[in-house]
């Protein structure tokens, strides 16, 4: 009772214009008027995000705490191959343009995930073993994907985890068939199906500087711009355990320096400290092109890794004291 109490004066407290009851009082100030995003904004970068998709944003408080606190979102699952074009180019939307619509509804920002992946991929494109098959397959996706949210995206992210945890290149169908040249195929297939949007090489486990990974995404970036590969940005993701945050301010000081924007893309932290948050917004606010921080879903309960607590609201909707130090790193910096 005591819980269903506290989560329905959470939950009008974030939607309703009515003055709110005492106890509850700070918590409806702050998500009125101190959200992580305005905060961001302020600085002069571009959002904080969140994950999500309808599955979440139509049930609990989340819709009206991502309204409240968040100017982003990027679709947890909706847009993703397995999701858009299970067979050969039969293609189904409905998820996906139900997230695209809740971000122009609700005036978010919108970041695209992924187009080119070797996970959630359907075995028709896993399957392929020729250059020719695997081309036209990669371009006729990116561009009724991109195409479809054309002018509505403000950064896609065009290439998802693509390195193994030395530098190296993974393993993948796309590496196998086509080398290298893959990496070309989708940048340049996404800038012209979509001109306006960002495009982003987004991965995991670039949380240290001198890490193995780090340095290998740093060097191909830079290669691949200088040869003309349209790389706007360096997307890492930022899936933390408790102490990874101390390093985070030089692993992004070190990517960002490497493309023209960056961003932190799928943050949660596994038993986070204050420490741990504080430093992982340092890590953006440090580099004058980090453009955004996205979590990587609202409460800890619906993370993908609930362990640990990795995220901002708890399983109740309520604010954390993680909330309060992203806050207070944002205003710092
Ligand atoms: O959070 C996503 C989860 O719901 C899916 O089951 C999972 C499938 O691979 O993907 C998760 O999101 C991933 C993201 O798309 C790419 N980086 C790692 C994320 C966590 O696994």
């Amino acid at each position: 009772m005591k819980f269903l109490l506290a989560s329905i004066l959470s939950a009008s407290a974030l939607v309703s214009a009515f003055p709110m009851a005492e106890p509850e009082s700070l918590f409806e100030e702050r998500q009125a008027s101190e959200s992580i995003n305005a905060a961001m904004v302020a600085k002069g970068r571009k959002y904080f995000g969140t994950c999500t998709d309808p599955n979440r944003f139509n049930t609990g408080s989340n819709g009206a705490i991502i309204k409240a606190n968040f100017g982003q979102i990027t679709p947890e699952n909706s847009m993703k191959w397995d999701a858009t074009e299970s067979s050969k180019g039969s293609f189904s939307f409905g998820t996906a343009d139900q997230t695209a619509n809740f971000a122009k509804t609700n005036n978010l920002l919108l970041r695209g995930h992924t187009t080119v992946w070797h996970s959630q991929l359907p075995g028709w494109v896993s399957s392929i073993r020729d250059k020719a098959t695997l081309t036209s397959a990669m371009q006729n996706h990116i561009n009724t994907l991109m195409g479809r949210y054309k002018g509505q995206v403000y950064a896609w992210d065009v290439i998802n985890e693509m390195f193994n945890e030395d530098g190296s290149f993974r393993s993948s169908v796309f590496y196998n068939v086509l080398g290298q040249d893959f990496v070309r195929i989708a940048f340049e297939t996404a800038r012209a199906a979509d001109p306006d949007a960002k495009l982003y090489i987004n991965d995991y486990n670039l949380d240290q500087a001198s890490y193995a990974k780090t340095q290998g995404m740093i060097k191909n970036v830079k290669s691949w711009i200088s040869a003309g590969i349209p790389i706007d940005g360096i997307g890492s993701q930022g899936h933390l355990t408790s102490g990874q945050g101390a390093n985070a301010p030089a692993a992004m000081a070190a990517l960002c320096a490497a493309a023209p924007e960056c961003a932190l893309t799928e943050v949660d932290i596994q038993n986070a400290s204050t420490a741990d948050w504080t430093n992982v917004v340092k890590a953006c606010m440090q580099a004058k092109n980090c453009v955004g921080i996205t979590v990587w879903g609202v409460r800890d309960s619906d993370s993908w890794r609930p362990s640990g607590n990795p995220l901002l609201f708890d399983s109740s909707y309520k604010p954390k004291a993680a909330y309060d130090t992203v806050l207070a790193a944002i205003n710092a910096s």
